[in-house]
């Protein structure tokens, strides 16, 4: 209390996306709001991955209207083709495309929007939107998946290098957990304040979008446009296919849980 507008809502929103395209040369969150609805796909679509709504859309829902939202306090869906995706650095990269993700908050959950309230049972909004924006972004929990923790060495607090060019080259499996890391939080827990991501939640990110010293956004919207035909082809072969038994393993859709 007193209750937020939806204007402090938004920029709670869009200072957590920033966050994550902070000092990154082509990661940008551009709001397309009143452009674009937030949609859902239908229960029962057969293409989800085709894309409701924005490419990344907010919700705020009842566990009755939603329910994998459960006891949560956000869920994020993502769907994603298996074709692979053109990377940052310009090359195709190994992998699926995530077309879009809906980021659903649950309606029941309490929030806070001022730090100072820090250390009550509530989640505060904007640190949970720093973290399920991580899930978009296709981040994991890494201590709920110990066994799938990458790093360079065994220090999780250090930066991560990566190879723009070959982005899996020099890491490997580390037990190793940064503790801190915004998307090392445990299921069901209350989300705590944490506005920085830490080295090791960046070199998720730099995994996933390389950034190559020297390169320009418009070479890579040049190559990007090009694997946005690409897969538009592979939507549309699955799409012939959909009637083919098949076809749900080529065309696959990825459902992460998160709180
Ligand atoms: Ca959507
Ligand atoms: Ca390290
Ligand atoms: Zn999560």
């Amino acid at each position: 209390m007193p209750r937020p507008s939806c204007a402090q809502l938004e920029d709670a929103l869009r200072r957590a996306m920033d966050r994550w395209a902070s000092a990154h040369p082509f990661l940008r969150f551009a709001s397309v709001n009143g452009r674009i609805a937030a949609q859902l796909p239908p229960p029962d679509s057969r293409d989800p991955w085709r894309g409701y709504g924005a490419e990344i859309d907010f919700f705020a829902l009842d566990p009755e209207a939603y329910p994998k939202v459960g006891r949560l306090g956000a869920w994020t869906s993502l769907y994603a083709l298996l074709a692979a995706p053109m990377g940052t650095n310009g090359r195709l990269l190994p992998g699926g495309t995530i077309t879009s993700a809906d980021i659903v908050f649950n309606a029941r959950s309490c929030y806070y929007l001022d730090p100072g309230l820090a250390g009550s049972s509530c989640n505060h909004f904007e640190s949970l939107a720093l973290h399920e924006i991580g899930h978009a972004l296709d981040l994991h929990h890494p201590g709920q998946h110990r066994g799938r923790n990458f790093d360079s060495d065994t220090n999780p607090l250090n930066v991560i290098p990566i190879d723009c060019l070959d982005p899996a080259r020099g890491l490997r499996l580390s037990p190793f957990i940064d503790e801190r890391a915004v998307m090392n939080r445990g299921l069901g827990e209350p989300m705590p304040v944490i506005f920085a991501l830490t080295n090791d939640d960046l070199g998720g990110r730099n995994f996933h979008y390389p950034i190559c010293p020297g390169a320009r956004p418009a070479e890579w919207l040049r190559g990007r446009l090009t694997a946005g035909r690409a897969v538009a082809r592979a939507a549309w072969r699955g799409t012939l296919s959909a009637l083919a038994p098949l076809a749900a393993r080529a065309l696959s859709v990825a459902a992460r849980l998160s709180h």
